[in-house]
């Protein structure tokens, strides 16, 4: 086949943070070794095949702007190798080492699950295929049980058992072509599993069927022998009202309450986390002290908008923030971070997509630098530290190992002077971060 990009020369190369090369990375230098590992290594990009390449930009006012020609394409198979191809094609000139797929985005359902399963196995071929040819990795893949109507009341949720079966079915199928394909994560995002109204719910049934659905699927995971993360991917709305998996605190309590913590993390995406009122970094933290944290989805969300618009990532100081907390935590085991990101319908030019990417994957490199420049110098760490030194001496150990009651609380505290204030120092140390960004290079 003749090339889709044939204006983009493979790879893109790194330039360093004076090229005014448009098509090359300003900071995204894959094999410089930051905090003991490869860039590459510490990041693990991957690009999403939904936004990349099955959406041509039609939205909810107007059909397609984009060239995909194989969107809505007659013969639905040709059009899906075709797709398959041009994924391939950019995956290698933007040399990025990985990328996420849901089953439907390689694969057009057919006309029963006989002919969905045949249908999908032969993508899985073709895609093992063209891994084994370029050498580009799968970081996670997912079943989409959220587009097709029979999960208009949810998939593991649904208030009928068929459906929940039909979903087992699609995941039992998918999670094998992941594990076939030696991808690193499987991912399931919870798109339907909410409610639009308590007249027609029982929330506390449809929590039990979540929690065994998941259930299921680990029992399967062991089964097969697949040693990837069982990501959930938390989201406060959209398309439900409300989601059984708002945010990184609410999964914490779900595994909790239904005995899964360990064997299931979450999948981090950042304009969910801004939709459900936190802060990216905050939901990284929660994630990394619950011992939840598996992967990322890249992107952001806009300030003026209140939905999910999933633009690529661009501001350096959110993602240090984020990148930090990450750091803090030990880094990426299995996960990365997956460019859930998408265009703006108006970048229709051949060569836009490239340019979204590479935008994205220099902010996240530079946050890179900034946050392991942060940790490694450690005045954010040392800060902290005093801020809570109280609570190292032998009074603040008393407190909470026990050794008090809330009245010899009360007799000391009527004896001792009065607490003076300390600073927060918040703006001094906002002005850190900003100067450390300044600085990397
Ligand atoms: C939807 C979303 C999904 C998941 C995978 O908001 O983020 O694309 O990442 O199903
Ligand atoms: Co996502």
């Amino acid at each position: 086949m003749s090339e889709f990009f044939p204006t983009v020369a493979s790879p893109i190369p790194y330039e360093g943070p004076e090229s005014d090369n448009p098509l090359a990375f300003r900071w995204y230098d894959a094999d410089r070794v930051v905090a003991g590992k490869t860039m590459s290594d510490h990041l693990r990009f991957a690009v999403c095949y939904w936004h990349s390449f099955a959406w041509n930009g039609f939205d909810i006012f107007g059909a397609g702007t984009l060239d995909r020609p194989w969107v809505g394409a007659i013969d639905e198979m040709a059009a899906a190798e075709q797709k398959m191809e041009v994924a391939f094609e950019f995956f290698e000139k933007l040399g990025v080492p990985y990328f996420c797929f849901h089953d439907v985005d390689i694969a057009p359902p057919g006309s029963d699950v006989g002919e969905t399963v045949d249908r999908f196995r032969h993508m899985v071929d073709l895609a093992n295929g063209h891994m084994e040819r370029t050498g580009v990795e799968l970081l996670w893949g997912t079943a989409n049980l959220f587009s097709d109507r029979r999960y208009q009341a949810g998939a593991a949720t649904n208030p009928d058992p068929e459906v929940f079966a039909r979903a087992a079915a699609q995941v039992c199928e998918c999670l094998e072509a992941v594990h076939r394909l030696g991808g690193h994560n499987y991912v399931m995002w919870g798109g339907r599993e909410g409610y639009e109204t308590l007249l027609n719910t029982d929330l506390q049934r449809e929590q039990v069927q979540l929690a065994r659905f998941l259930s299921l699927v680990i029992e399967h995971k062991h089964a097969i022998g697949f040693d990837g993360m069982i990501l959930v991917e938390p989201k406060p709305f959209e398309p439900m009202k409300h989601q059984y998996d708002r945010d990184v605190a609410a999964v914490t309590a779900f595994l909790q309450r239904f005995d899964l913590l360990g064997e299931v993390h979450v999948n981090i995406e950042v304009n969910h986390a801004t939709l459900s009122g936190h802060d990216f970094q905050h939901e990284v933290a929660m994630a990394v002290e619950a011992g939840i944290f598996g992967s990322v989805d890249a992107n952001a969300g806009d300030d003026r908008l209140g939905w999910d618009v999933d633009r690529f990532p661009s501001s350096v100081e959110q993602m240090t923030l984020g990148m930090y907390e990450i750091l803090k935590g030990g880094g990426f085991t299995s996960g990365g971070c997956n460019f859930d990101s998408k265009l703006r319908r108006q970048s229709v030019a051949n060569d836009d997509l490239f340019h979204a990417h590479i935008g994205g994957m220099d902010t996240i490199a530079r946050s890179l630098l900034a946050a392991a420049a942060l940790l490694e110098e450690g005045e954010l760490a040392v800060a902290v530290q005093h801020r809570y030194a109280g609570w190292e001496t032998e009074f603040g150990r008393q407190i909470l190992t026990g050794d008090v009651t809330l009245n010899s609380l009360r007799e000391r505290a009527s004896s001792v002077l009065d607490p003076i204030p300390v600073s927060g120092r918040q703006e001094l140390l906002e002005n850190l971060v900003n100067r450390t960004i300044e600085r990397v290079r």
